[in-house]
């Protein structure tokens, strides 16, 4: 018998072995925000006196993403007498962040004597009222000429405008080489959620293949949605932010785990100085801790029972918990009515130390089924048989 069942193997048996030794995906930390320069190829207006000037030194030059070259930028078209503002249409309202403005680049001639006149005493204002009657000033250089080559101004203000106006303080002449200016929409939320001083994770239940982790609420302007756990750096799953502990399962005992948690709200914001600890499993007395068998089909459906003529696959996750390699074998036996032994399969491996593996076996099942059942088990080796795990039955 045992000889005939050792022929049969030979020639029936379908083999698959699968190995992983980490599962998950790679890491990624949010950058911080990138506003959009929304006053980009906007409308631009100027003052009634000022006549405007053909391209490359029309007022749209100056909105036209081109900054710090000689030969593109907005010039009025008088200096005596009047102070020249140009005004951009942001068409709808934002809440500034940034200014920058570009400096034309001095080009070295001789007759130039003011040349950081452009640089300095300018005003950028802010309103919601395209006559200015009523405005903020979001920024200034009053007196002191910006440093060369970009003025780079942040924004406090967190209200939205729509209209912005840079303004020459003093009579006098100017250029606006590129004034960029970077902006949300309101409510748009690009502040990651926020951990309070001193967040720990809390490990409870340490086991030989799990611990389970608790951390403390973040904090968000909107609201925390989800948080994700990481394990040694990659992504190891993501709950809802009303979860505030996960049950880590499937570690590999006597092992050293670093787990960090970060908080994501509903914008995608995700925090990047979560709380970290880092935990030992408990060592296990025992080489192998073997899970139960799942048994699909070719599509990878999982099976509740046998089906007529499906290739049935049987995988189970087998992990070596010692520092020396081990030996095991995944035994797939099908037995027809009345006991009578009809096929089987194994994968045998031998596993490295501290290692994870999955064990794939199956075989095309016969078009009728009734009364038959799979035996699956784990033995040590085809030539020593020892068990390894229970006997699990599937009918
Ligand atoms: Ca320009
Ligand atoms: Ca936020």
């Amino acid at each position: 018998m045992l000889i005939k069942n050792r022929m049969m193997f030979i020639s029936i048996c379908c083999l698959m072995i699968f190995l992983f030794s980490s599962l998950g995906t790679s890491v990624s930390f949010a950058a911080g925000p990138e506003y959009e320069n929304v006053a980009l190829n906007k409308p631009v207006s100027i003052p009634e006196w000022d006549t405007p000037r053909q391209p490359p030194y029309a007022p749209e030059n100056a909105v036209d993403g081109i900054g710090g070259v000689w030969t593109n930028g907005w010039e009025p078209s008088k200096g005596d007498g009047v102070k020249p503002w140009l005004q951009i249409d942001l068409l709808d309202e934002y809440v500034i962040h940034r200014i920058e403005i570009d400096d034309r680049p001095y080009d070295g001639k001789e007759g130039r004597p003011e040349w950081e006149a452009p640089r300095k005493d300018f005003e950028i204002r802010a309103s919601n009222d395209p006559t200015f009657e009523t405005y903020v000033v979001l920024g200034s250089t009053e007196g002191e000429p910006f440093e060369i080559p970009t003025w780079v101004h942040y924004v406090t203000d967190t209200n939205a405008y729509r209209y912005i106006r840079y303004v020459r303080l003093y009579e006098g002449w100017t250029f606006l080489s590129e004034i960029r200016v970077y902006g949300s929409k309101p409510g748009e939320d690009f502040t990651p959620p926020t951990w309070s001083e001193g967040s720990e994770i809390t490990v409870s239940d340490i086991s030989e293949t799990g611990v389970t982790l608790t951390w403390p609420a973040a904090t968000d302007e909107n609201e925390v949605t989800e948080y994700k756990i990481y394990k040694n750096d990659k992504l190891l799953d993501t709950v809802a932010g009303s979860v505030l502990s996960y049950n880590v399962t499937g570690l590999i005992a006597e092992m050293e785990y670093a787990f960090r948690v970060e908080a994501i709200d509903a914008a995608g914001n995700e925090s990047t100085n979560g709380p970290v600890v880092t935990i030992t499993t408990l060592p296990s007395s025992t080489q192998f801790t073997i899970q139960e068998p799942v048994f699909k089909d070719a599509l990878g459906n999982v099976l509740e029972r046998l089906v007529s003529s499906i290739d049935l696959r049987a995988s189970i996750t087998i992990t070596n918990n010692f520092n020396s390699q081990g030996n095991a074998c995944f035994m797939l036996a099908l037995y027809g009515p009345d006991k009578t032994f009809e096929n089987f399969a194994y994968i045998q491996a031998t596993l490295d130390a501290k290692q994870i593996y999955i064990f794939n076996a199956g075989f095309t099942l016969p078009s009728d089924i009734e009364g038959y059942y799979i035996k699956a088990f784990v033995w040590d080796s085809m030539e020593e048989m020892q068990p390894l795990s229970n006997t699990v039955i599937f009918e």
